[in-house]
């Protein structure tokens, strides 16, 4: 996005103190959008802040049988505008929301605000703040109805999620009503992961108290994605609670096992934390059982990372831990690994990022450079790479899937988005698309 567009307006929806952490209805990194919006300002013409303006007794607090605690009230510092977005430039703070026996989330209703717009020349219209499943949904959907062409900027809001899973299905229902997805970023960098990281934290915590269990066991391969998955482990609950094994086979090089040591040292794990367990003596008997499995490189493969499996929930058994998995979201769209293998785990911490965001969470958790640099390998056998067996860059298939599947784009639209060539655009949607079964484990054939 370059200079400001007068024929477009940024809608900054709701940054207020209320909505922020620490407000009375405080949003999840919702004090963390006002540099994306900043960013997103500088390619409009017109900017504009909505503010929620309540009376006291307004019909949506808990008090009247609303479903809110009583937030944004008019004179209250709750309902000034949060300091981090304080210092944009704001051609209009809209008001909204002040009747108080009627509960209106958008920035349109009744508040002459699309004329305002229209007066000023403006079509287009890009929406930031919060809350994505509330204001920020309502809103988009007017701005789509009064006939504006409008785009979500999806690193640019942030949900209450009173259900787990609001802030997606708003998002598909704003595309579905004609808005478009976009981010600032298509990838997340260092500064954005950072705080995903200690969100993740707090869930895995939760997770482990849920289960009872202190400890987490992974299979360490010496690339990034168990590294990454490990060190956040050791970092939320202290190296001496997580147990990383090496598994090498016959194909292993020595040179992932000492990647893998690296990056257990980085980590502060205890030497006696990091085990090594061969699993050629299991792999050697199935093939005396499996005669032709020598034969066949993906054979081999899938049964060596089932062999590792069963290692890794052994161990897991023994020291009364959960399993922690080490898939990310490439391979899991691109259907990138072995089911009941590698992809299966009592907890996944990396699986909403992206092979190129993995490698920015090994920077945050300061992963050693040697790990950081190396070229991914699933490791099925000797000199293999990921990026010689599917065709395409690690870097080009994340733009493209972002385009698609986040941002629900079509192939061309996501060529022209994101620069990546359309011929490898589509074969990363054709890969995607023929591999989709994999994620439902089993399917189960209701009558
Ligand atoms: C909002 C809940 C209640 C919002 C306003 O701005 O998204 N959410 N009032
Ligand atoms: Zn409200």
């Amino acid at each position: 996005m370059t200079g400001p567009d007068p024929a477009t307006a940024l809608i900054v929806v709701d940054m207020q103190n209320d909505f922020c952490p620490g407000g009375a209805l405080g949003v999840d990194g919702g004090d963390l959008l006002a540099p994306a919006l900043a960013r997103a300002a500088e390619s409009a013409g017109t900017v504009v802040a909505t503010r929620d303006a309540h009376p006291a007794d307004h019909i949506s607090f808990a008090a009247r049988g609303g479903p809110w605690p009583p937030h944004c009230v008019v004179g209250t510092a709750g309902a000034e505008l949060h300091p981090s977005v304080a210092g944009m430039r704001f051609d209009r703070v809209q008001d909204k929301s002040s009747d108080p026996d009627h509960e209106t989330y958008s920035g349109f209703e009744g508040t002459g605000l699309g004329d305002y717009l229209r007066g000023r020349g403006v079509t287009r219209v890009l929406i930031g703040g919060l809350a994505t499943d509330y204001c920020v949904r309502a809103t988009a959907l007017a701005a789509i109805a009064e006939g504006f062409e409008t785009t979500i900027l999806t690193d640019a809001v942030a949900a209450v999620e009173v259900t787990p899973g609001d802030g997606r299905r708003a998002l598909d229902e704003m595309r579905a009503a004609g808005g478009a997805l976009d981010r600032l970023d298509l990838l997340r960098d260092e500064a954005a992961l950072a705080p995903i990281l200690d969100r993740k934290a707090g869930r895995l915590h939760e997770v482990m108290g849920a289960a009872g269990r202190g400890k987490v066991v992974i299979g360490l391969s010496g690339g990034i994605d168990s590294a990454v998955a490990m060190a956040f482990a050791a970092r939320t609950l202290g190296p001496e609670q997580v147990i990383a094994v090496r598994l090498p086979s016959r194909h292993t090089e020595q040179v992932h096992m000492d990647d893998a040591a690296a990056s257990a040292a980085a980590a502060g794990l205890p030497e006696s934390n990091l085990l090594t367990v061969s699993i050629d003596p299991m792999v050697d008997a199935l093939a005396g059982a499996r005669p032709t499995l020598r034969g066949s490189d993906i054979r081999e493969g899938n049964a060596s990372a089932r062999a590792r499996m069963i290692v890794i929930y052994d161990l897991a058994q023994e020291h009364g831990a959960l399993v922690l998995g080490t898939e990310n979201r490439t391979e899991n769209l691109l259907g990138y690994f072995t089911r009941f293998g590698d992809a299966a785990s009592d907890i996944e911490p990396i699986t909403d990022l992206y092979k190129t965001e993995v490698r920015a969470a090994a920077r945050v958790l300061d992963q050693p450079q040697v790990v950081l640099d190396k070229h991914p390998t699933a490791g099925l056998w000797g000199g293999q790479t990921d990026e010689d067996e599917l065709g395409f860059t690690y870097r080009d298939a994340d733009l493209a899937l972002v385009a698609m599947f986040d941002l629900g784009m079509t192939p061309e639209a996501a060529a022209e988005r994101t620069g990546v060539d359309l011929d490898v655009v589509r074969r990363v949607k054709a890969r995607a698309e023929a591999v989709a079964w994999k994620h439902t484990v089993p399917h189960a054939l209701p009558a």
